[in-house]
């Protein structure tokens, strides 16, 4: 017998699925946000959490419990809106879920049940961070990170982050290939697979990292070809958009969702991160690639895109946004998915024309503040002149 206290509950949770999501009064002429998010922790299907007999569970506890709903991976199929985004449980191991929406911006619900990827990798102990690719050769890939204990450390924590890949046509049938080997780099987190062919090859973003949480000699976002996706290696990686001091990537970046093709460039919203007495401060930024060669910077406007804000700041790892899944439509809308503080899942809009202006007439980083006074004087004088006439 199912337990009265899962009808209330029910009730309670469709009220909440059900909530339209209206866009927010934040204002900056480059995005809109929402009042709410799109994916919580209370969005979860109860049927995942509670074991619903009652004699079983005369208390209706949770047995399962979820503690978070974040960084996810995003794609448009058949004109839907699937969300994949990293579930936390409250065993502190994350899982992947598909979530499925008409708006894009609200009334997400999950698969009736979480993704079982094939077990293939007997060390690894967590998952997180999905990025899904919708790649020429007619597959969708998700590649996560795949974490293990470092068993050559004597430190309990110690880990070790790599790539995993797999490959679907309807995210349902999942296929896990080799873990991507990138041969100068220890580790990998925040890896990204291009949607095109690359010299006939496959094209990775990386993160090369000497360690579990610093990136060390790892200079940034790294850009990489392989040859086969099956047993992907790359024995190159070369830097496209590097850390720099005193900016908002001093203390380490990563490519967040699959680049979004443009007439003007391949068009990249990443993390960067910045050490602070409060400890590291996540920010999402944008940059452009060249359509032909895709590693070669042509433009990033100065400074962040989108920063946590409001309630945004706090939750299990405050003061974070984090972005691994975009869908820019072929109308030019584009949604861009972003987790706040580890904890909950977001998105905000644009369009594909509004993402080039910014990318393309926002001045670049000058890197002194000195020249940044000059650059904002140059604007105002601009603007004073108008003014004044
Ligand atoms: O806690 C913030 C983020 O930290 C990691 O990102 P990075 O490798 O760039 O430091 C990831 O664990 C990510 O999931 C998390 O949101």
């Amino acid at each position: 017998m199912i337990h009265e206290k899962y009808y209330e509950l029910k009730v309670k949770q469709e009220a909440l699925l059900n909530k339209k999501n209206e866009k927010s009064d934040f204002y900056n002429g480059i995005f809109d946000r929402y009042e709410n998010p799109v994916l919580t922790r209370d969005m979860i299907p109860l049927h995942w959490k509670y074991d619903l007999n009652k004699e079983t569970n005369p208390f209706f506890m949770e047995r399962l419990g979820v503690n978070a709903v974040m960084n996810s991976g995003a794609i448009e199929l058949n004109g839907k809106f699937y969300l994949v985004p990293r579930i936390e449980g409250n065993d502190r191991k994350s899982f992947f879920g598909v979530a499925e929406s008409d708006s894009g911006v609200d009334g997400f619900r999950f698969w009736d049940k979480p993704i079982l990827l094939p077990d293939t990798c007997p060390e690894e102990t967590n998952v997180y961070d999905m990025r899904l690719t919708k790649h020429e050769d007619g597959w969708i890939y998700g590649v996560f990170c795949s974490e293990s204990k470092d068993t050559k450390s004597g430190d309990l924590s110690a880990a070790v982050a790599a790539a995993g890949i797999v490959r679907t046509k309807d995210l349902k049938t999942w296929e896990r290939l080799d873990n991507l080997k990138t041969l100068n780099s220890p580790q990998q987190r925040n890896v990204v697979l291009h949607p095109e062919f690359i010299n006939g090859k496959y094209a990775f973003y990386t993160r090369p990292m000497d360690d579990f949480i610093e990136t060390g000699s790892g200079g940034g976002i790294g850009f990489g070809l392989c040859d086969d996706i099956e047993h992907a290696v790359i024995d190159k990686e070369i830097i496209t958009s590097p850390r720099r001091y005193h900016t908002i990537t001093e203390s380490k970046n990563g490519a967040g969702a699959t680049p979004i093709k443009t007439e003007k460039g391949w068009i990249h919203i990443a993390h960067g991160v910045r050490n602070t007495a409060a400890g590291l401060r996540y920010v999402l930024y944008v940059f452009a690639t060249d359509l032909n060669d895709p590693s070669k910077v042509i433009a990033e406007p100065s400074g962040f895109f989108l920063a946590p804000l409001k309630g945004e700041r706090v939750g299990d790892v405050s003061n974070v946004v984090f972005s691994n899944g975009v869908i820019a439509r072929n109308n030019g809308d584009v949604y861009i998915y972003y987790a706040s503080s580890d904890t909950r899942l977001h998105v905000a809009t644009t369009t594909k024309e509004k993402l080039m202006d910014y990318c393309f007439n926002t001045p670049s980083d000058p890197l002194r503040s000195v020249d940044c006074v000059k650059q904002r004087i140059d604007l105002i004088d601009k603007n004073l002149e108008l003014l004044t006439k």
